[in-house]
């Protein structure tokens, strides 16, 4: 009985790191007035999907909570910007994706992900 009940609680475990890591999509938040404010901490940036208008620069106000050197850069790959994101001390980063898309933005390692998806 006990036996079935850790197999059953491991397999409910793995069904939800699956589900965490692969299958979760947020919903994009809106950039509102071409501006966004996304807090960096616990290994995520939140909000980790962004809408922007397209044709239009969009500010995104970072603040990193997270002290790990792995905040530390945010690098939007596609569009050539990065910064530096001092802990507990907004920066703001001015992009302007050139077309409808998707731009990712990443730390330096790629562990912190995001994306502008841009209409
Ligand atoms: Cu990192």
């Amino acid at each position: 009985m006990s036996a079935w009940l850790v197999n059953a609680a491991g397999v409910a475990l793995i069904v939800s790191i699956v589900w965490w890591f692969w299958l979760v999509k947020p919903a994009a938040k809106r950039a509102e007035g071409g501006m966004i404010d996304v807090l960096v901490a616990d290994g995520v940036y939140t909000p980790a999907r962004i809408e922007v208008a397209s044709g239009q620069p969009v500010r995104l106000r970072f603040l990193r909570k997270d002290p790990s050197a792995c905040a530390e850069k945010v690098i939007f790959a596609d569009l050539g910007v990065a910064a530096d994101l001092p802990l507990g001390q907004p920066v703001d980063v001015t992009v302007a994706p050139p077309q409808p898309g998707e731009y990712p933005f990443t730390c330096q390692m790629q562990m912190y992900r995001g994306a502008l998806i841009v209409r």
